[in-house]
């Protein structure tokens, strides 16, 4: 691809870390319906401003930057009431323009966040959409200091919601995979317990650690119908779900379970710029402890490597990174 110019209001980075997402296969796979062909995709991308266009005042060559895929337009209803994600002029970063499985990326400024020196560009990568989605996810469901809180699926992004769990004061993480390895990683990251869903009735068992009660808040990061169902049952009365990972299915939800349970049903999509502000300033101050997220990289011309990776689950992937 040749490397443009920049305009005016816009820079050119070169990638130097992109983290692969389950979305990614999703938009390979036809489930993400904004998904143009051809694209380059990745949108979890970080690396050192090369260019600037002549009106660019905030960033110059050299900085280091995250690449943000929610590229909002900034002054529609939605954005200048701090909704950016759902803005009405919406464009996704390595969906629907070029994005960051590339040398070279070009954005206007505005989708540049600045990255902080002392974060790597690996972590500074997947800020961008692993990290920063369950922050924007507990802020959507206002998860209290004290709670219990249930994690379904420990990849890239809900792996992350342990640690997050943490940061809002939940009291008690029930962690929830079919992994053990990534049981064990959430273990590590905090959470109380750790159930594998294959071997285990993931309801029955969180209900009998909550003495029948179940939990007060629980996210889906997978996107099946099952585990969509589990969140719900394993949640209290008056409890708070919030679905996160991106579905394929419909799901058949009994109406009136949820409503004479007073249960909340929740979504959670993407994430605001200020909320990646915060991430960057969580791990900046050291609270947020990215060192153990990456678990393979690869070079560029080997993505596709780094793709089934993911896709075929080889060696418990947490996130996977492309670099140069
Ligand atoms: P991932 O493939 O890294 O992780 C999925 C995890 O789910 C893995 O750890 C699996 O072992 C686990 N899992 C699979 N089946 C089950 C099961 N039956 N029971 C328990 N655990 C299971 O994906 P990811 O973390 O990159 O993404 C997760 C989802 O979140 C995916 O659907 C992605 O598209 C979505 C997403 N949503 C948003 C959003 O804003 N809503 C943002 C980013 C990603
Ligand atoms: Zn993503």
């Amino acid at each position: 691809m040749p490397v443009k110019d920049p305009g005016s209001q816009e820079l050119v980075v070169k990638v130097l870390a992109s983290g692969i997402c389950h979305s990614d296969l999703h938009a390979m796979n036809g489930v993400i319906p904004y998904a143009s062909i051809p694209i380059t995709p990745g949108h979890e991308g970080a690396g050192i401003v090369e260019a600037v266009g002549a009106n660019i005042q905030d960033l110059k060559v050299g900085d280091h930057v995250i690449l943000r895929f929610v590229m909002s337009c900034g002054a529609c209803a939605p954005c200048v009431q701090g909704t950016d994600n759902l803005c009405r002029k919406l464009k996704f970063l390595g969906f629907e323009v070029d994005g960051t499985f590339a040398e070279y990326v070009s954005v206007p400024s505005r989708h540049a966040i600045h990255l902080p020196d002392s974060i790597p560009f690996e972590q500074g990568a997947i800020i961008g959409c692993a990290v920063v989605t369950p922050i924007h996810a507990m802020n959507i469901a206002r998860v209290r200091p004290g709670s219990s809180v249930a994690i379904f699926g420990l990849g890239g992004v809900g792996i992350h919601a342990v640690q997050t769990g943490k940061i809002f004061g939940a009291a008690e993480i029930f962690a929830v995979d079919i992994s053990d390895s990534k049981l064990s990683l959430a273990k590590l990251f905090g959470a109380n317990y750790a159930i594998n869903g294959s071997k285990e009735d993931t309801v029955a068992e969180i209900k009998r650690l909550t003495d029948g009660v179940g939990v007060d808040f629980a996210f889906e990061f997978i996107g099946l119908p099952t585990t969509q169902l589990q969140a719900i049952s394993s949640v209290k009365r008056g409890g708070t779900v919030t679905l996160v990972g991106i579905p394929n299915q419909s799901l058949n939800i009994d109406l009136k379970y949820l409503l004479t349970n007073e249960i909340q049903l929740r979504t959670s999509f993407d994430h605001t710029r200020a909320e990646v502000d915060d991430v960057i300033r969580l791990v900046e101050s050291g609270r947020l402890d990215l060192s153990k997220s990456i678990s393979h990289r690869f070079p560029l011309s080997k993505v596709n490597e780094g793709i089934d990776v993911l896709r075929k689950n080889i060696g418990d992937p947490i996130r996977v990174v492309v670099t140069p």
